[in-house]
């Protein structure tokens, strides 16, 4: 870990600059792909799933009996916490559902905002060496209290040509109604155009490595929306002397273990607490199963010292992370003023994770910055707001000039037109 002392305003840039991903070789793989996903459609998911799966897979959807067996196979006691999960997200993406906003802006002229669900969404779950099952439970349950009417689910299959059964269980419980055994590109591709088999949906959703990360982004080319540009794992600790060392090394660790590309900081006006957490974490590290991961992000972590909170809280919001954990007595200044974060953690006793699986908030954040303009998933995620309005025979007459105005101003005839018959028609009647 690299500790750095009160580095100077000018420096912070370099400090906080997250390594760059190497996009543009990425993107001809990735059209290549697409283009056939879009002219073969599931001929060409197949023979993506045996090159980059190493399987031959004849059905791409998952069976119900394939669920059935998922269900059996995962622990009674895995069931239950994710029930307890799913009710907590539950509960707060439901509280974010919005009244509709209605108002009479002029006389006779009615204008109201509603919003309403984006039809077709599609989930994408990676596989890999850790199952983000979790995952589900954050897309699946805002995208039904939204009332989306299609939830389609990619998950790359294993060797054995299955999905991991805590994936298959929790999409199931959460009413995913159509899960295929597709990952990468090619599952991304086959969401953007739709194949034989995989519906295609307006909206994707999920994480995913570096080749996702770019088949969403040229998704948008051909139409699609997608959640966010996603990118690694990140995590900022803001701690005091009145943090808890062993608390904190073990939050920078939960991050760090995602990937060696993760990017945990520790930011202190402590010098002891700086010291006391890089002893922890050499400590916690070689005890966790994916410490050969975990240390390659350590490797690149920084450990900042500043001489104030006003200091420190400038840096955190130059760096926008994903995760702010803020652990420091002076908690409530840190909070006001906190303008670029994903999701804010606060106090000795909310460990990120937290925020992983069960308390409630969404864990799909914006990353890589992205902060700063970005929200992280919620309820609107899976909304559009639309306007309606119904306009009066006084309220024409009250607004109706100005448009004449207006458009006959842009040299636009037709725009006049539309009204000024409408006034005439109202002159005559009362003739
Ligand atoms: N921290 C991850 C989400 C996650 N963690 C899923 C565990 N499971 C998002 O940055
Ligand atoms: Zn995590």
């Amino acid at each position: 870990m690299r500790k750095i002392y009160n580095p100077d305003r000018s420096e912070w840039k370099a400090i906080l600059r997250r390594p760059t991903q190497t996009v543009a070789d990425i993107e001809q793989t990735v059209e290549a792909i697409f283009k056939e996903v879009r002219d073969h459609g599931d001929a060409s998911l197949r023979k993506y799933t045996e090159k980059f799966d190493g399987i031959v897979l004849e059905d791409l959807v998952v069976s119900e009996a394939e669920i059935r067996e998922a269900a059996d196979r995962v622990a009674p006691e895995l069931k239950k916490a994710v029930q307890l999960a799913k009710n907590n997200i539950e509960v707060f993406h439901k509280a974010q559902k919005t009244e509709r906003v209605s108002v009479e802006t002029a006389n006779g002229v009615h204008c109201w905002q509603e919003k309403r669900a984006i039809q077709k969404v599609g989930l994408y779950i990676p596989g890999g060496t850790a199952p983000l099952f979790s995952t589900i439970l954050m897309l699946a349950v805002p995208a039904t209290i939204a009332g989306c009417e299609e939830l389609v689910l990619c998950s790359p299959p294993d060797k054995e040509g299955k999905i991991n059964p805590a994936i298959l269980y929790t999409a199931h419980l959460c009413g995913v109604g159509k899960i295929f055994k597709v990952g990468g590109i090619q599952a991304i591709a086959s969401m953007t155009f739709g194949t034989e088999s995989v519906p295609q949906v307006y909206k994707v959703f999920g994480p995913g490595n570096q080749y996702v990360t770019v088949a969403k982004q040229i998704a948008t080319k051909y139409g699609i929306a997608i959640d966010m540009p996603a990118g690694p794992s990140e995590l900022l600790v803001l701690a005091d002397d009145s943090a808890n060392p062993a608390f904190v090394a073990s939050d920078l660790l939960s991050q760090a273990e995602h990937g060696v590309d993760s990017q945990v900081i520790l930011v202190s006006t402590s010098k002891d607490m700086v010291d006391a957490v890089e002893k922890e974490v050499e400590k916690q590290l070689p005890r966790l199963p994916r410490k050969d991961i975990a240390e390659k992000a350590i490797a690149n972590s920084k450990l900042i010292y500043v001489e104030d909170d006003r200091t420190a809280n400038d840096l955190i919001n130059a760096y926008g992370p994903e995760h702010y954990i803020v652990c420091v007595k002076n908690e409530d200044f840190f909070v006001d003023n906190i303008k670029n974060a994903g999701s804010v953690f606060i106090g000795n006793y909310t460990p990120e994770s937290a925020g992983d699986y069960a308390s409630g908030t969404n864990h799909t954040l914006p990353t890589n910055g992205y902060a700063k303009q970005y929200s992280g998933v919620n309820l609107d995620s899976f909304m559009k707001s639309m306007t309606f309005q119904k306009i009066s025979e006084t309220g024409i007459q009250e607004i109706g000039q100005a448009i004449e105005i207006m458009a006959e101003a842009e040299g636009l005839q037709a725009h006049k037109n539309a009204v000024t018959l409408r006034l005439n028609s109202l002159r005559n009647q009362r003739m």
